[in-house]
């Protein structure tokens, strides 16, 4: 039953199905399906396969668009009851989060962004397309923890060193810690660059966060 609607959720992406996925996405939640498990079981397979699909030009821009905005449809009602988890914990950091400059990719760090919440840290995400000086800036303004850079094009991958670079610039690089992910980016670049971690995905995403925010907490009692 549980691998039936697994299966519908995938092809609902590779359809590019809105309403199909949104149904199936409350469906779900009625069932007593863990949201996280719907995402990662059912509507991310389907998008690796529209990825996969695209590359091998079976699939178009169009159609990988329209897979896209089923994937956001089913997300706005899984979104919800994962951010619930979030207001019954303690505050755990603050996290300045965004797509690099000339990546409109958005779906994966919206995912990282909303179990981040979901295990209570407070999320600015500042969106796609964003310049290191609006990291720094947003850094500044909320006193953030750390910043949290997704880039999913090998071209913008190197927008995540900008993003350190402008940090570093604005006298901000020793008070935030830095984490990068998205598909492209390896631990290997992620330590080329200077980043303080690198997560693969969503999940990993939030250990990462937790570790880093130790990590700033041994910072501090050292300086003391
Ligand atoms: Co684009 N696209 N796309 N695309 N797209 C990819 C990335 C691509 C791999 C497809 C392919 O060719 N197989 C390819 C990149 C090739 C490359 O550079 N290596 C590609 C391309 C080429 C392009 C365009 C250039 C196409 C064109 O115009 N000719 C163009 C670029 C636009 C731009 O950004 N300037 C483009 C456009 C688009 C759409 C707009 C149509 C749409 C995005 C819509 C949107 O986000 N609103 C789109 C989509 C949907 C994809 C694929 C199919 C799916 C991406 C996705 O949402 N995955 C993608 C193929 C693929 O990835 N298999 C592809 C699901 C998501 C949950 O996973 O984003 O990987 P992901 O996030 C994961 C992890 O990476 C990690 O956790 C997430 C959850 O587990 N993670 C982090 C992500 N960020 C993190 C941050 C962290 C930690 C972990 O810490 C801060």
């Amino acid at each position: 039953m549980a691998n039936d609607l697994l299966s519908a959720m995938r092809q609902s992406i590779i359809d590019g199905a809105p309403e199909t996925a949104s149904t199936l996405a409350q469906q779900a939640l009625t069932n007593g399906l863990a949201p996280i498990d719907a995402i990662n079981n059912g509507y991310v397979p389907g998008m690796h396969e529209v990825g996969e699909h695209f590359a091998r030009g079976q699939m178009f821009l169009p159609d990988m668009m329209a897979s896209a905005e089923a994937m956001r449809a089913a997300m706005a009602v899984i979104d919800p009851e994962l951010r619930k988890l979030g207001t019954e914990r303690p505050m755990a950091g603050v996290v300045v989060l965004g797509t690099t400059k000339g990546d409109i990719h958005e779906i994966g760090k919206i995912l990282v962004g909303t179990l981040l919440t979901a295990h209570g840290f407070q999320v600015h995400d500042l969106g796609v397309d964003v310049a290191g000086e609006r990291f720094a800036a947003k850094v500044r303004e909320v006193k953030a923890d750390i910043v949290g850079v997704s880039a999913l094009l090998t071209t913008t991958m190197r927008n995540q060193k900008g993003v350190l670079e402008a940090l570093e610039k604005a006298g901000l690089r020793s008070q935030v810690k830095v984490m990068v992910g998205g598909a492209p980016v390896t631990k290997r670049w992620a330590d080329e660059i200077g980043a303080d971690g690198y997560a693969p995905n969503a999940i990993s995403a939030v250990a990462l966060a937790q570790e880093l925010m130790k990590d700033k907490l041994q910072d501090v009692t050292v300086q003391l």
